[in-house]
């Protein structure tokens, strides 16, 4: 019988082995070609690895597991533990995270890491725990900038009436309401109504317009950078509770390894995307009129109350 009983033992220790104590469904939109997906797959491949794959992590990515504000949604239910999300649909759960979103505030990558890893950007994240979610750390879709299949944008009024294909965030249909657009909320991707010519343009940064080649379907890009975008990694609160200690600290030196990765990719691929998008054919304006932009949102500062309104401040005041 003991004999039996260790037979069963040795047969069975491998497997335990590959059986990891945790697994982690992370969700993303875009395909695997994207940088959403190459800091996904840097978290993995960390966390795997400090783990002894004790914690094992599942990328489904292309929006298989839904659009961004239902993916936030299964977070909050820990029905999926992790996503990387882009920070414009994020405002309808964590209100504050529009003091990053506002139009022309970054003019640059040093005052971009200087708030969002700072006391701000650290502030953001922990709001996020009042949502049954932890925002682990920021990292970078880019600086978004407008495209159409109409005309040539230069100046702001150049864009009325155009039917423009913003993110499901309230700031973002209202900055391009202010600019004067027709601004129609829709889920990522877009390539198809692009093609239908349902909305006659999107915004996005270079990185995404190149990946999803945007330049088949949109002949006019302005470099206008109105928003910086962010993307964030974020989790489901109930399953970090879940975790002992040692694996918490794991998924936020995991998160902030790939973030920091995934920013200088990103950063070192621009001047790539810019050229690529020329060779595509795009029609580029490269130093459109911003001020005539910067004129028409300016009066959006005074809608910013409560939190977001303090960060937005302390940021200006900067
Ligand atoms: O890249 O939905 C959007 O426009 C976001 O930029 C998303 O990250 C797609």
């Amino acid at each position: 019988m003991k004999k039996l009983f260790s037979c069963i033992l040795v047969f069975l220790s491998p497997l335990v082995l590959l059986a990891s104590s945790y697994n982690i469904q992370l969700g993303i939109v875009t395909t695997p070609h994207s940088f959403h997906y190459m800091a996904a797959q840097k978290f993995k491949d960390i966390v795997e690895k400090e783990s002894n794959r004790d914690i094992t992590v599942t990328i489904h990515h292309s929006s298989s597991v839904g659009n961004e504000t239902s993916i936030l949604q299964q977070l909050q239910m820990n029905a999926l533990q992790m996503g990387v999300i882009t920070a414009g649909p994020v405002d309808k759960i964590v209100p504050s995270i529009k003091a990053i979103e506002f139009p022309f505030l970054f003019d640059s990558f040093k005052k971009v890491d200087t708030i969002l890893d700072g006391k701000i950007g650290q502030s953001i994240l922990n709001d996020f725990k009042s949502s049954n979610l932890i925002g682990y750390h920021f990292l970078e879709n880019g600086f978004r900038n407008i495209t159409n299949s109409k005309r040539p944008i230069h100046m702001a009024s150049d864009v009325k009436g155009l039917k423009i294909r913003v993110m499901n965030s309230q700031l973002q249909i209202a900055i391009w309401k202010a600019i004067g657009a027709n601004p129609t909320p829709m889920p990522w991707p877009i390539y198809t109504q692009l093609s239908q010519h349902v909305i006659d343009g999107q915004e996005n940064p270079l990185a995404v317009i190149d990946q999803y080649k945007l330049y088949e379907v949109q002949k006019y890009l302005s470099l206008t950078r109105h928003v910086y975008s962010a993307l964030v990694f974020v989790g489901s609160k109930a399953f970090y509770d879940s975790l002992p200690a040692k694996y918490q600290k794991l998924l936020y030196k995991a998160t902030k390894e790939a973030s920091i990765y995934e920013r200088k990719l990103n950063r070192d691929k621009a001047k790539y995307f810019l050229n690529d998008l020329k060779k595509n054919g795009m029609i580029i304006d490269e130093h459109p009129d911003l001020n005539s932009f910067k004129e028409k949102v300016k009066p959006l500062k005074s809608r910013f109350t409560g939190v977001a309104k303090k960060y937005l401040d302390e940021i200006l005041a900067q």
